[in-house]
């Protein structure tokens, strides 16, 4: 049997069991029933990561890690090192609906601009349920993304944007993510416990212009780059990150929390794909030539992964999983981490093991190592994520992986029909 078709055992994740178990044994010196919930009652923390691509984790420029600050947490915590973008017409506001929801992005446009009424069964309203409250922090204006119309529908009762910060250092489209972490830190302290609290940073947005005063990180070779920028709003960014966390450690919120650390889709554009191959080959194998400038979807598609990361103090063992997850995941993992149900999600309880593949709005589709894509009612090519390379193709690709392209095409649907309740 070919080892990549449908038929192939799906590896069960028994780090995730085994990291559950931890969990559970951390908590009770006897084990407990497994219905019992491990961070029920803990605050909620999101933490959104602008254009925050997995990419350079672990990585070093001239000597420097460019993210030491999420290299040290994907120690602390559980990491998802393999989650997937599934954004679409809406790009951030996208990435903001799954978390919440649990549900797919619409086929056209924003969610957040078309699908606006009623009550979602999101995490926000969930959590409400159970005596939560709740807000959102961002330091852009209030009315981008409709958020003000939206976040009613999510259960995001207040929401502090641009206007509620006191001034502050502007980088890209709005406040700085240091002075903006620094003013929520204290913001979150005035929250009633326990609350679900949606912390939206920015500086990694383009156009990646990060002052020499603010982060004096040199991207050399790449200076005067869009990637060699890119890298320096990104090490800005993580530095911020990181004192935002230390501040919330220093408070005492951060033990007595759940927080989710998530990117929201790559920042790069696809015209600085040979930098970025560049810089990959000279880090992970020392040479220095340039890379083929051939573009390769499906590495550029790997390489659009984004953090994923659960930091509970005491409650959550630090473990990584590789396995392909997607945003789509989020919520419905929080959700049961809490001790509720999500009904309606299409994502998968992370806690109980990674979802079987994860889809993407236009139909493509990542399953383990490798993204089905191109798919048609006759044929579908296939590539492999780690080189980039097709293995399959027309007839023999969409054959092979007819019972993962129905079951995408299904959970699409799904999502689709709960937004259509909410047009
Ligand atoms: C806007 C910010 C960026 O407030 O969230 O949005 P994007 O351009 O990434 O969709
Ligand atoms: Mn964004």
């Amino acid at each position: 049997m070919n080892k990549y078709s449908d038929n192939t055992s799906r590896a069960y994740p028994i780090r995730l069991f085994l990291l559950l178990l931890a969990i559970l044994f951390a908590l009770h010196s006897k084990p407990i029933d497994a219905a019992e919930i491990p961070l029920a009652g803990r605050n909620v923390i999101y933490i959104h990561l602008e254009s925050f691509q997995n990419f350079m984790i672990g990585q070093t420029l001239n000597g420097i890690p460019i993210t030491p600050n999420l290299n040290a947490f994907t120690q602390q915590g559980l990491w998802f090192s393999h989650c997937y973008p599934q954004t679409a017409g809406g790009n951030t506001s996208d990435a903001e609906f799954m978390v919440h929801t649990s549900l797919l992005p619409a086929s056209k446009g924003a969610v957040f601009n078309q699908f606006t009424s009623g009550s979602y069964h999101s995490i926000g309203n969930i959590l409400k349920k159970k005596g939560y409250n709740t807000a959102v922090f961002h330091g852009n204006t209030a009315n981008v993304w409709n958020r003000p119309v939206m976040y009613p529908a999510l259960g995001l009762d207040r929401f502090d944007s641009a206007a509620q910060y006191a001034p502050g250092l502007k980088i890209g489209l709005g406040l700085a993510d240091r002075p903006f972490y620094t003013e929520t830190a204290h913001q979150l302290l005035t929250l009633k416990e326990p609350f679900f609290a949606d912390v939206l940073s920015l500086s990694g947005h383009s156009p990646f212009t990060i002052p020499i005063s603010e982060d004096s990180f040199n991207p050399a070779p790449y200076t005067g780059t869009v990637f060699g920028d890119y890298l320096r709003a990104i090490h800005y960014a993580d530095g911020a990150l990181g004192l935002f966390i230390a501040e919330l450690r220093h408070s005492g919120l951060l033990e007595k929390s759940l927080a989710v650390i998530y990117g929201d889709h790559g920042g790069l554009p696809l015209s600085e794909y040979e930098r970025l191959e560049h810089f990959l080959n000279n880090s992970q194998s020392g040479q220095t030539k340039a890379s083929s400038n051939t573009i390769k979807p499906a590495l550029w598609r790997a390489r659009t992964q984004v953090p994923l990361l659960f930091l509970a103090h005491g409650a959550i063992m630090p473990a990584s999983v590789g396995a392909p997850v997607g945003q789509v995941d989020i919520a419905h993992t929080v959700a049961a981490m809490m001790g509720a149900e999500m009904p309606g999600s299409v994502g998968t309880n992370l806690m109980h093991g990674v979802p079987p593949f994860v889809a993407f709005r236009g139909g493509s589709i990542i399953k383990e190592d490798l993204w089905i894509t191109n798919v048609t009612d006759s044929g579908a090519e296939v590539y492999n994520l780690a080189n980039g390379d097709l293995v399959f193709s027309g007839k023999e690709g969409r054959l092979l992986f007819s019972g993962t392209i129905k079951r995408a095409i299904k959970m699409l649907e799904a999502s689709d029909k709960v937004l259509e309740q909410h047009r």
